[in-house]
């Protein structure tokens, strides 16, 4: 297992200097953020990106995200070049050396809380989440403006959007998924790439849309479309976790093999929908993170790890969900679960 760290590029104050000197790092999950969803990536930033990363001994083999275009989910006539482009993304990240890509399915809005700054009880503050908050806002009707969304549509672009997906339930969902990887996942295979989908979050619709990434049922469906360990998971403990039906232990039994970058965070539920985020122990929330990295083990899982969000602590401002210490925290408690049932071993 690598424990590595998201970098939001050179423009996060969140700096590769910084990152280096949590305990035990071994590298970054990045991305590209300064070219529009769909187009195809400039493989000299790329190739700085990498460079700057190995020159602070940091690896950085991880894409976090090569995001989808939403033609391709909505299965538009101009999904065919977009996976073009997809493919040819594929192509540059693996002569680079990248061999994993996080990426979403979740139509228009990717993760989504109502609230980034939920005072927790020890005065740090978290990302949470109120359904009735979210039901109560109409994306059709008011500017929307949703933490944790990457609002980069106008309200008139947003509408139209929405419109489109009226015809979109979760079986065509489903359809333009498999349209996507039949073509993609050959691509990846060549490029020695393992495509990691991160499930939707939270789990469950939002806004009328459909979200199919949501539960092992889920994984195992995606799975059987094709069955190669390339189209693999992004184990997000905090994303299935959120709803009490998931039982994350059968989740990481349904994906074995085939989980190749695991995002670990901890939350705590109020409800059935309801959450709040809190610090990775598990005596901090629900998510018991001694059990999930004794079940990853015990399903032979080699690949990456990420401290997902953190809380705010310690008077950090900065982008929720994403500070420096409570993640550095995080990946230090991590390290510590995951070097005693290694050295140590467990029992069942
Ligand atoms: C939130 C992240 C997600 C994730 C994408 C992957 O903090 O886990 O935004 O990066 O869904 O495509």
């Amino acid at each position: 297992m690598k424990i590595i760290f998201r970098w939001y590029g050179f423009n996060d104050k969140i700096t590769l200097d910084r990152i280096r000197q949590i305990p035990a790092i071994d590298g970054v999950v990045t991305a590209v953020y300064d070219i529009p969803v769909g187009e195809v990536w400039d493989p000299i930033s790329l190739k700085e990106i990498v460079q700057a990363c190995n020159d602070k001994g940091l690896e950085c083999k991880v894409i976090e995200s090569v995001p989808v275009h939403e033609d391709i989910k909505l299965g538009a006539s101009s999904a065919k070049q977009y996976i073009e482009n997809y493919k040819e993304n594929l192509r540059i990240l693996g002569r680079l050396g990248f061999n994993c890509v996080c990426y979403n399915f979740m139509p228009v809005f990717d993760w989504l809380r109502s609230d980034l700054k939920f005072d927790l009880e020890d005065g740090s503050n978290a990302l949470a989440y109120n359904h009735d908050t979210v039901l109560s806002l109409d994306p059709n009707k008011t500017d929307l403006v949703l933490p944790g969304w990457d609002a980069s549509y106008s309200k008139d672009e947003l509408q139209i959007l929405l419109e489109k997906y009226k015809s979109v339930d979760d079986k065509k969902l489903w359809e333009n998924l498999y349209c996507f990887l039949a073509e993609i996942i050959p691509v990846a295979i060549e490029s020695g790439i393992n495509m990691a989908i991160h499930p939707d979050d939270p789990p469950w619709g939002i806004f009328g849309l459909p979200r199919i990434i949501t539960s092992a049922q889920s994984i195992k469906k995606l799975f059987g479309l094709i069955k190669h360990p390339a189209n693999g998971l992004t184990f997000c403990t905090g994303s299935f976790g959120a709803s009490k039906l998931n039982d994350l232990l059968e989740i990481i039994n349904v994906a074995k093999g085939r989980i190749h970058f695991a995002h670990l965070r901890n939350i705590r539920r109020s409800n059935s929908f309801d959450f709040c985020e809190t610090a990775h122990p598990s005596k901090c929330g629900d998510i018991d993170m001694y059990l999930v990295l004794k079940g990853l083990l015990k399903a032979g899982f080699d690949g990456y790890v990420r401290p997902d969000h953190g809380r705010m602590i310690w008077g950090e401002q900065g982008r929720g969900g994403y500070g420096l210490y409570d993640r550095a925290l995080g990946a230090s408690y991590i390290y510590g679960l995951w070097e005693a049932i290694t050295k140590g071993g467990y029992n069942d």
